[in-house]
């Protein structure tokens, strides 16, 4: 009899605690996506090398792809001729592939965060076009080699078009023409058949830039040259872009024939000093208190107007899941996101799914639930 109540008891306790468990575990946002698109995170240093245990559960538990932030960049793995540091793109690599993510390499060819020595000689003068060459694919062949078959996709050329649709001005550009592109493309194949290649700018929604990316890519198709995806960042605020300006991209984008991707995903809310849109790295205005308003927090209407705009973006990402591969976040939590310094350095902004506790914000839940509901 003794025997017979403690079996019951301990199957109790076992019920108990299995339907508890079953009650508080939430839907992820990995779950809810993933019949439709992956849904990704830029992860930066600390987290790639271990030291941000928080978000880094929140990366595990919460998305099935990640890109690094910074630290594939060619300042980073290659900052002087010949000397190649790959050592936090291997622990990222290595962490995507333990947590069965799609990694996504991030970025072979741009202007920015390009090490000093990559198009010029020892004098400062551009270098020839040949030895250009040379040193584009030496770099992908590097680094795309490396990663053969483990980084599924790569972000091949990174802003090489300006807001009004014209061809950037960048070094590559001065020296090789708008062929530096074909170029990059060609290399990145060669170094690795299977991977993914795609083209990655912001401002996409901007109908110049819009008409300027389709011919390009419509031109290299027409070469011959493998393009799978156009990265729409997604670098928005509360007034840029619209909702319907950037469905037309989509539109236009999926026409070429190439997957869509929204690639670094994040919302200011701040003010913005000048007219600046999108994520011209290079713009840098000076602090002022009136330009950082939300220092201590973020009032319940400016926060409720972020959830909307989040809401009404994902609710066009999910109308559109046939031509989309993926939505990924420009970082885990408000704390590490690029938009506190940009294009003013020490504010504090709003512009990412969890807060600075690397808690959930209310739009997980809406964005979780409009998933579930769309149609599969
Ligand atoms: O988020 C990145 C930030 O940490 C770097 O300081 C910055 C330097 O250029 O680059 C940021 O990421 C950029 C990305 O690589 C390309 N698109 C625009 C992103 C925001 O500037």
């Amino acid at each position: 009899m003794k025997l017979i109540n403690q079996f019951l008891l301990i199957t109790f306790s076992i019920l108990i605690l299995l339907v508890s468990c079953s009650a508080k575990k939430r839907t992820t946002l990995k779950e809810a996506f993933a019949d439709k698109f992956l849904i990704g995170t830029a992860m930066n240093s600390k987290q790639i090398n271990g030291l941000d245990s928080a978000s880094i559960r929140v990366i595990k538990e919460q998305f099935s792809a990640i890109v690094p932030e910074n630290v594939m960049k060619s300042e980073v793995i290659q900052p002087v001729e010949g000397e190649f540091d790959f050592s936090l793109a291997d622990q990222f690599v290595k962490f995507g592939e333990k947590n069965n993510l799609f990694i996504t390499g991030h970025t072979l060819i741009w202007h920015s965060q390009l090490p000093g020595w990559f198009c010029v000689d020892a004098k400062g003068n551009n270098v020839s076009p040949e030895i250009l060459k040379q040193r584009m694919k030496t770099h992908i062949y590097a680094l795309v080699g490396r990663y053969k078959g483990r980084v599924k996709g790569w972000d091949v050329v990174n802003e090489a078009i300006e807001d009004d649709g014209s061809w950037r001005k960048s070094k590559f550009y001065e020296i090789l023409g708008e062929d530096y592109i074909r170029l990059a493309f060609q290399y990145a194949h060669e170094a690795d058949p299977q991977a993914e290649l795609y083209y990655n700018d912001y401002s996409m929604a901007l109908p110049g830039k819009r008409d300027a990316v389709v011919k390009m890519v419509n031109k290299l198709q027409q070469q011959g040259v493998k393009i799978d995806g156009i990265g729409m960042q997604g670098h928005m605020t509360m007034d840029f872009p619209s909702v319907e300006e950037f469905e037309k991209s989509i539109i236009a984008f999926s026409n070429t024939g190439v997957k869509v991707m929204i690639t670094e995903m994040d919302i200011s809310v701040l003010p913005k000093p000048g007219k600046n849109v999108g994520a011209d790295v290079s713009l840098n205005f000076k602090y002022d208190k009136e330009l950082n308003p939300y220092a201590g927090s973020l009032p319940d209407s400016v926060a409720t107007a972020l959830q909307n705009r989040y809401a009404d973006f994902f609710r066009l990402f999910l109308k559109y899941k046939d031509k989309i591969s993926r939505v990924t976040v420009w970082g885990v939590n408000d704390a590490q996101s690029w938009r506190n310094n940009w294009p003013v350095r020490g504010r504090t902004d709003y512009p990412l799914l969890f807060d600075r506790n690397n808690n959930p914000k209310p739009i997980v839940e809406i964005i979780i639930k409009e998933a579930e509901e769309a149609k599969k």
